[in-house]
């Protein structure tokens, strides 16, 4: 007892000195981790992640295994040397160190490209400080050894375990509840965090268990499989093109692959932290990228007059790449306080030169190939100048036609767009029905007449001259192409109705496909809307109800003890007369309203390309999978 206790005293001199160091992080946890909401608690994990496969870019580990315990805590375990346990000069372990000096500044080992440093790389110790209980085991030196944390303040001394002679390293930690708003972990947040760092790194296997299960993550690759797997579902127009080079303080890697659609998806990396906002790096990417184009076509007898219009943006029609730069810890910049835009002015310049010469080469010694990728950027500029002049003739037919309004649309009165609903009919009948059931205050109707043209793979000088578009647009006020002013927009509420079939959810499809690529900004602003018009009309003497779908209808012939019931199942919005349609789908006080919404971007524009892409066995698949939610869940 009396030892034990000594041991707890001397240990208390010690906790204090720890308390001291770590006493800032408990204090302000927002200065080291950004917030302390689900955000800050995630950069705990990545924090573990990232030391582990710093570890992996210093060649030492090639395993990471991160688990989500029932208890809360996360365990992130891999086969690199382990940390050292052996003693500092100050008497205190090596591991004891990391895990409780602030900025243990340039650790150890020192691998050249610290992954998370400079952003979140604010050390293990942290996460320790923001912990309930941490517990570490390193594997090394023949032994397994252990030690526990509470709150950043180690119970005692690491302690050697049994003999063993693997090496690796093991962190278990349970965030603080008390310093967190949320203690939940995200498996999708994590997951993308782990897939991104599995996709930079080619060659280190992640493994990610839960209560579902292991999920392993492993692409041998590199950046050209995450190409591959943007490209997936698309038509690809060459092979992936790969260039890396290591500089003096600098190293980059880009992957390029052209595909037959009109997206760009351009990611860009520094050190394994993704750069949403680009930068220098990407800068010089689209440099390269511009020069190399120039110059094959002048090789290539592309005239003048084209090459002088070709303008960045017709370079990357259809682009997609993947760009990963490498930069020292200590000295990267980034802009501001986001930290998701890249400042070193070195990497413009490194990596424009490497793209330049990559695509030189590759376009040299891939003739057929760079024909193609050259006639569809030509054709996007084409395209582009006939859109201006078009677009420019739709302006002026608005402009002089009075009011300038569609003939077909039939307005509401009010003026201010917050309070203005646009229904989009299919068929002229439905739309007259509409018209009679509209509150004309502020409910304008516009018939779209069967299939409109496809905009995934069309340009805007096919749109602006497609008449049932033009209409559109002209009713939408905003412009269209680079001259969108939301500000314009005469609807807040943009409501597509069509009929609850086949046709119908096509026609729905294709039309926020039009609204996704031109108007991206309307369905992130949460403008644009599907009716949800009745499936069935049941009729109980003289109760009238109206079901949406299969069960709802059973519902309400059960609750009525399935007496005399007629049911009426409305195949088109057609078999509806004004008050019906009115009173199901369009008075604001009775209708449902399906807002459209952007979830995650990348998803959303895959599941368009596949539904309106070119593959069609690809979308006949997709179709007969999603079918029941490809009305409602886009
Ligand atoms: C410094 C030196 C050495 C290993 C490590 C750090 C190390 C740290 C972490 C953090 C998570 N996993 C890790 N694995 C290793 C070893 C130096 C040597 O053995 O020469």
């Amino acid at each position: 007892m009396a030892s034990l206790s000594a041991k707890t005293t001397s240990y208390t001199a010690k906790d204090i000195q720890v308390l001291e160091g770590l006493e800032p992080v408990r204090k302000r946890p927002g200065m080291f981790i950004g917030s302390t909401d689900s955000r800050g608690l995630h950069h705990l994990i990545t924090e573990i992640i990232d030391n582990s496969v710093d570890e992996a870019l210093a060649d030492h580990a090639t395993e990471i295994w991160v688990s989500l315990n029932p208890d809360g805590s996360a365990t992130v375990e891999d086969n690199g040397r382990g940390i050292p346990v052996d003693k500092h000069k100050s008497g205190v372990s090596a591991l004891e160190l990391t895990m409780t000096k602030l900025h243990a500044g340039g650790k150890f080992g020192d691998s050249a490209y610290k992954v998370s440093g400079g952003l979140h790389g604010v050390g293990a110790s942290v996460v320790n400080a923001l912990s309930e209980w941490l517990e570490v085991e390193v594997h090394r030196d023949g032994f397994a050894w252990v030690q526990r944390y509470k709150k950043g303040v180690p119970e005692s001394a690491p302690k050697k375990g049994e003999a063993l002679k693997d090496t690796g390293t093991k962190t278990t930690f349970l965030p603080d509840k008390a310093v967190f708003t949320t203690t939940d972990w995200n498996k999708k947040i994590i997951e993308d965090s782990i897939r991104n760092r599995a996709y930079l790194i080619a060659g280190l296997k992640f493994h990610l268990t839960d209560k579902e299960g292991p999920k392993t993550f492993y692409f041998e690759g590199g950046i050209k499989s995450l190409v591959a797997h943007l490209n997936s579902d698309r038509t690809t127009l060459s092979n992936i093109v790969y260039v890396s080079r290591e500089g003096n303080d600098i190293s980059a890697e880009v992957a390029i692959q052209y595909n037959d659609g009109m997206g760009e998806m351009v990611d860009s990396f520094v050190n394994v932290i993704k750069t949403p906002d680009g930068g220098t790096h990407l800068t010089g990417f689209r440099i390269g990228l511009t020069r190399a184009v120039n110059d094959y076509a002048k090789k290539i007898g592309v005239t003048k007059e084209i090459i002088e219009s070709i303008s960045g943006e017709d370079t990357r029609e259809g682009l997609t790449a993947v760009l990963f730069v490498k930069i020292p810890t200590n000295s990267i910049q980034f802009e501001s306080q986001t930290k998701t835009k890249l400042n070193n002015p070195e990497a413009q310049g490194f990596v424009a030169q490497l793209v330049k010469e990559g695509l030189d080469t590759y376009f040299e010694e891939n003739p057929s190939e760079a024909r193609r990728i050259l006639e569809k950027i030509t054709l996007a500029t084409k395209a582009r100048l006939a859109a201006r002049a078009a677009k420019d003739a739709v302006l002026r037919k608005g402009a002089l036609e009075g009011s300038g309004l569609p003939g077909k649309l039939a307005d509401c009165q009010e003026k201010n767009p917050v309070f203005s609903e646009l229904f989009i009919i299919e068929g002229d009948s439905a739309a007259g029905t509409a018209k009679g059931g509209r509150d004309r205050k502020f409910q304008a109707i516009l018939p779209i007449g069967g299939k409109i043209l496809n905009t995934e793979r069309a340009h805007l000088d096919k749109i602006v001259k497609f008449e049932e578009l033009k209409d559109l647009i002209i009713a939408l006020g905003a412009g269209i192409g680079d001259m969108v002013n939301l500000d314009k927009l005469r609807y807040h509420r943009i409501i597509i109705m069509t009929d609850a079939d086949v046709d119908g959810s096509h026609i729905a499809t294709l039309l926020m496909t039009f609204f996704y690529r031109h108007f991206p900004e309307i369905v992130q602003k949460g403008y644009l809307y599907l009716a949800l018009p009745p499936l069935y009309k049941v009729q109980l003497g003289k109760e009238i109800f109206y079901a949406y779908n299969e069960e709802e209808k059973q519902e309400i012939l059960t609750s009525h003890g399935n007496g005399k019931a007629t049911i009426q199942r409305y195949k088109g919005l057609g078999e509806m007369n004004a008050d019906q349609l009115r009173d199901t789908t369009m008075d604001p006080e009775k209708r449902t309203l399906k807002q459209i919404t952007i979830e995650d971007v990348e998803q959303t524009d895959r599941i368009f390309s596949t539904l309106m892409g070119e593959d069609v066995p690809q979308r006949k698949k997709f179709i007969q999978t999603y079918a029941k939610f490809a009305q409602l869940d886009i």
